[in-house]
C-alpha cells in the first residue's frame, strides 16, 4: 500500500513490550513472522505449539489497541485497515494491516496483520548495537557460529565457557545482549551492555548485538524464542545459559561447571580440580551482597574492567538513598521511633534525613484527605513518592503512616526502588490492646462508643505485613530498644556506616 493511504490511517503507540516485538518482526528476526498474530495462529498456538500452517512457534506475538481504534477499521477495505505504529514521541515506526481484530479486555482489541516498515523504523536505545539479522549474517565469517545470549554480565567462569566452546567448535562467536527489559538479576538494558563490552578483551573475536528481546515469564518458551531470534542471526550452536531445549533452531551446548583451580590460576571442569584446590563460582547473591557492602569483586572471579562497571551501576548500600517506612496501628509508637531514629542519624550518618511524620504529612501534603480506603491508599502513595525523590537523590527519608494497605505499602516499595534506593520496612506490631490503652488521642474510646467511624484495627482493616524487613513491638521494648534494634538492623545490613 502506498504511503499516502496511510495519511489518513490512525497512530497508534504501542506498549514498550509490543514495540520490542515489532521491531524483531520488522528486522526478520523472528522469521518466519512477517506480523503479529491473529486468532487463528494464535489458537494454533494454544493447542499444538505450531502456527496455524504447522510451523512451530513458541510464543504468543500480539498487539493490543484501544477498542474505539479497531472498531474505526474496515478490514474489508484495504484503504481503511491500516495502523500507523509510532514511538512514544509520536514518530511513525511501521503500519500494520490489520486483517483479524477481536475483543481481549475491557476497552481493548488484539489486531493481527502484516507489519510493515515507514522510515528507516529506528526508534529506542542502543541503535549504534542494534544490526538486523540480515546485516548481521554479512559480517560472520563463514563457518560455525557460537551465539551467547548475555542476559547476565559475564565473569570469568562464563568467558571460560565461551572460549572453551568457541575453540571446540572454532566457531566465531556472537554475542546478544537483551535489551528490551530489566535483565533477571533487575540489571538495566545499559548496565548490561557496559558490563558486556567490558568483557570484550577477554573473549574471542567476537561480534557484540544488542537485540530488544523482552521476557514473557516462561522460562523454557523464553528460551525457545530466544533459540529462534539467535539462529535467525546466524547463530550454529548455542550456549545455554538456562533451560535445556530441543527443536528447531540451533544445536544448543549445555556447558559444564567450571571451578578456579587455585594451583595455576585457570578455570576448568569442576570435577577436575580436588576440592582443596578448587573455588566455586560466586552466585548472584554473593556478587550483589558483596557490592553491597562496598567490597571490591575479586579478581581471581571478575575482569576488573567488569567489576568496574558492576561497582558503579550497584554502589555499596552505605552511598545509595533509603527509605525507612514504619507502619502500624495508630498509638504504636512508630512516629516516636521514627524521630528516635532521625535524631541518631542527624548527629551521626551520612545522609541528610527528611521525617515524613503522619500529623505532618497530613497537613502539608495530604491536605483535604480523609481515611477512606482510596483516601489512604492516595496519602501512601504521595508519602512514597516524595521519599523515593528523597531517596533518589541519596538522601534518607523515615515515613510513619498507619498504611494500613499492603498494596499501598508494596507501591512505596517499588518506587523507591525505582529510584535506586533501599526500602525497609519496619512493622511496628504494638498489639491492639496496648495502642488502645494508650490511647494518647482518645480516638480509640471515641470509636468504640461509636462516635467516629472508620478507625483503624476496630472497624477498619490492618493488613499485617508479610514483607516486613524488621517487627519490633514497642509494648515489650523500651523506646531506646526500639529505636537501637532499627539502627543495628540498618548498620548490619550495610544501609548505615557502623559509628
Ligand atoms: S493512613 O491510613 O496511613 O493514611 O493514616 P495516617 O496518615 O497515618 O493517619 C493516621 C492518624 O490519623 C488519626 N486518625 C485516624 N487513624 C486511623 N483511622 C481513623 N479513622 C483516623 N482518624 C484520625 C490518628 O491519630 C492517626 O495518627 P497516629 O499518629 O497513627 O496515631
Amino acid at each position: 500500500m502506498p504511503d499516502e493511504m496511510l495519511r489518513d490511517a490512525p497512530a497508534y503507540n504501542p506498549r514498550p513490550g509490543e514495540l520490542a516485538d515489532l521491531e524483531l518482526l520488522l528486522t526478520g528476526a523472528y522469521a518466519p513472522l512477517t506480523g503479529f498474530l491473529g486468532r487463528a495462529d494464535l489458537t494454533a498456538l494454544q493447542r499444538r505449539g505450531r502456527l496455524a500452517d504447522g510451523t512451530p512457534w513458541p510464543l504468543p506475538v500480539t498487539l493490543e489497541v484501544p477498542e474505539s481504534l479497531a472498531l474505526g477499521l474496515v478490514l474489508e477495505d484495504p484503504a481503511q485497515r491500516s495502523i500507523v505504529l509510532t514511538d512514544q514521541e509520536g514518530a511513525p515506526i511501521a503500519a500494520i494491516e490489520v486483517d483479524d481484530a477481536w475483543p481481549t479486555r475491557e476497552g481493548r482489541f488484539g489486531v493481527g496483520g502484516m507489519v510493515r516498515q515507514i522510515g528507516d523504523g529506528r526508534h529506542g536505545p542502543f541503535q549504534r548495537l542494534r544490526r538486523t539479522p540480515a546485516e548481521v549474517r554479512e559480517l560472520l565469517p563463514p563457518g560455525r557460529v557460537l551465539g551467547v545470549v548475555a542476559d547476565r554480565p559475564l565473569h570469568r567462569p562464563q568467558l571460560a565457557q565461551i572460549a572453551h566452546a568457541a575453540r571446540t567448535l572454532a566457531a566465531h562467536v556472537l554475542i546478544l545482549i537483551p535489551v528490551g527489559d530489566a535483565g533477571p538479576g533487575g540489571l538495566s538494558p545499559e548496565v548490561l551492555v557496559r558490563t558486556v563490552f567490558a568483557a570484550r578483551d577477554r573473549m574471542p573475536p567476537a561480534t557484540l548485538v544488542a537485540v530488544p528481546l523482552v521476557r514473557r515469564g516462561d522460562e523454557i518458551r523464553d528460551a525457545l524464542l530466544r533459540a529462534r531470534v539467535a539462529a535467525a542471526y546466524g547463530v550454529t550452536h548455542l550456549l545455554s545459559t538456562g533451560e535445556m531445549l530441543s527443536g528447531g533452531g540451533p544445536r544448543v551446548l549445555v556447558p559444564r561447571e567450571l571451578a578456579y583451580d587455585n594451583r595455576d590460576g585457570q578455570w576448568r571442569w569442576r570435577d577436575d580440580i580436588p576440592p582443596r584446590n578448587r573455588r566455586l563460582a560466586l552466585s548472584n547473591d554473593e556478587i550483589d551482597d558483596l557490592l553491597d557492602r562496598g567490597f571490591p569483586l575479586p579478581e581471581w572471579h571478575t575482569p576488573p574492567a567488569v567489576a568496574k562497571e558492576l561497582a558503579r551501576a550497584r554502589p555499596p548500600r552505605r552511598q545509595r538513598g533509603l527509605v525507612v517506612f514504619l507502619t502500624g496501628l495508630s498509638g504504636s509508637g512508630k512516629s516516636t521511633v521514627a524521630r528516635g531514629i532521625a535524631d541518631h542519624l542527624r548527629e551521626t550518618g551520612d545522609r541528610t534525613v527528611t521525617l515524613l511524620d503522619g500529623d505532618v504529612v497530613r497537613r502539608e501534603l495530604s491536605a483535604g484527605l480523609g481515611f477512606s480506603k482510596e483516601d489512604r491508599d492516595l496519602n501512601i502513595r504521595r508519602i512514597g513518592w516524595v521519599a523515593a525523590e528523597v531517596a533518589r537523590h541519596r538522601g534518607m527519608a523515615i515515613c510513619c503512616p498507619i498504611a494500613p494497605y499492603a498494596e499501598a505499602r508494596r507501591t512505596a516499595r517499588e518506587m523507591a526502588t525505582l529510584a535506586g534506593a533501599g526500602f525497609v520496612l519496619v512493622h511496628v506490631a504494638t498489639p491492639l490492646e496496648v495502642c488502645e490503652i494508650r490511647d494518647r488521642k482518645g480516638l480509640y474510646a471515641k470509636a468504640r462508643a461509636g462516635l467516629i467511624k472508620g478507625m483503624t484495627g476496630i472497624d477498619d482493616p490492618y493488613e499485617t505485613p508479610r514483607d516486613a524487613e524488621l517487627t519490633i513491638d514497642t509494648s515489650t521494648l523500651s523506646v531506646d530498644e526500639a529505636v537501637g534494634t532499627v539502627l543495628d538492623y540498618l548498620t548490619e545490613t550495610g544501609w548505615v556506616e557502623p559509628k
